[in-house]
């Protein structure tokens, strides 16, 4: 049994073609090979230029590597162009997934020319480099706090807390309150940016504790009454703006906070003389014996003292 190959047009019958038209005009044949190179190229090149990942093994070369201690990996998870300006991140709601802050009210000058955005930063694919970059709310003052917990984003941006939803799972905030006003000052009669809400986290009881610099706040209570106070410290109420209250004071200008498992407060603050301005810790212990212990050093905090 015989079978017939099939004959190819590009092998068999062009070449021939082209052979001879080769030998009747071959600067003719030339010319049209250039074009055609020169086509391929144009083709090729945006989208060879379009491919490399935004964030990846590549781009890390970018910065000086981390000096880490043993044992620890330190890899670049996002740069820029797929965030700018952050100020704060928060665990988002999958692996892989971070909410994080672009500050454009700080970062852009005195003027505000731009507000401030939270953005949802994801990696896709797992190969541990963020690939999507989206924007999840905007219109936020200097943003300086943030936090998710059972789907909802809180925001701290002087002089309000906000909370955001994504009620329809599309990765964009589709609900968006207020819970509380007054702490600290709002952008536009403080061009600094500084002293006022910071931080914001959800403790291990339930409660949203909230740290504030020197500006202090005067806060309207869901309740009907005030919360005044003069000088920074950290305040706590329920994850819908209720009960509001002081938590600790006395801690001048801190910024941020975070809990331990007993929920043990851990900020840092600043202390300034007329020489010298020292960064350092504090830690604030709730409870009967509730005390604040406060160490400050160039940097590194000391053993506490009771
Ligand atoms: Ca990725
Ligand atoms: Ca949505």
């Amino acid at each position: 049994m015989t079978v017939a190959k099939r004959k190819s047009p590009d092998r068999d019958e062009c070449p021939d073609e082209q052979l001879k038209a080769h030998r009747q005009n071959p600067d003719l044949t030339r010319a049209c090979a250039w074009v055609a190179g020169f086509f391929l190229l144009v083709t090729v090149l945006p989208l060879a230029a379009a491919d490399p990942p935004l964030t990846g093994p590549a781009t890390e070369k970018r910065f000086p590597p981390l000096q880490v201690p043993p044992g620890f990996k330190a890899t670049l998870f996002a740069c820029d162009p797929l965030i700018e300006y952050p100020s704060v991140i928060a665990l988002g709601p999958r692996v892989g997934s971070v909410f994080l802050a672009h500050d454009y009210v700080t970062g852009l000058g005195f003027d505000i020319v731009r507000r401030d955005e939270v953005r949802l930063l994801e990696d896709r694919d797992g190969d541990g480099y963020a690939d999507r970059s989206t924007v999840y709310a905007g219109g936020f003052n200097s943003v300086q706090g943030l936090a998710f917990h059972g789907g909802t984003v809180f925001v701290m941006h002087s002089p309000l807390l906000t909370a955001l939803r994504d009620r329809d799972g599309d990765g964009v905030a589709d609900e968006r309150r207020d819970l509380l006003t007054g702490l600290g000052l709002p952008p536009e009669q403080n061009l600094q940016r500084l002293h006022g809400a910071n931080g914001v986290v959800l403790g291990h009881d339930g409660w949203l504790y909230l740290a504030l610099g020197d500006h202090g706040c005067d806060v309207p209570r869901p309740e009907g009454d005030r919360l005044v106070l003069q000088g920074g410290g950290i305040l706590r109420c329920r994850p819908d703006g209720r009960d509001l209250h002081i938590f600790a004071t006395g801690l001048r200008n801190i910024y941020d906070v975070a809990l331990d498992e007993d929920s043990t407060c851990s900020s840092a603050t600043t202390k300034t003389t007329a020489a010298t301005t020292r960064t350092g810790c504090i830690t604030v212990s709730s409870g009967p014996t509730m005390a604040i212990r406060i160490c400050i050093t160039n940097g590194r905090p000391k053993r506490l003292l009771p």
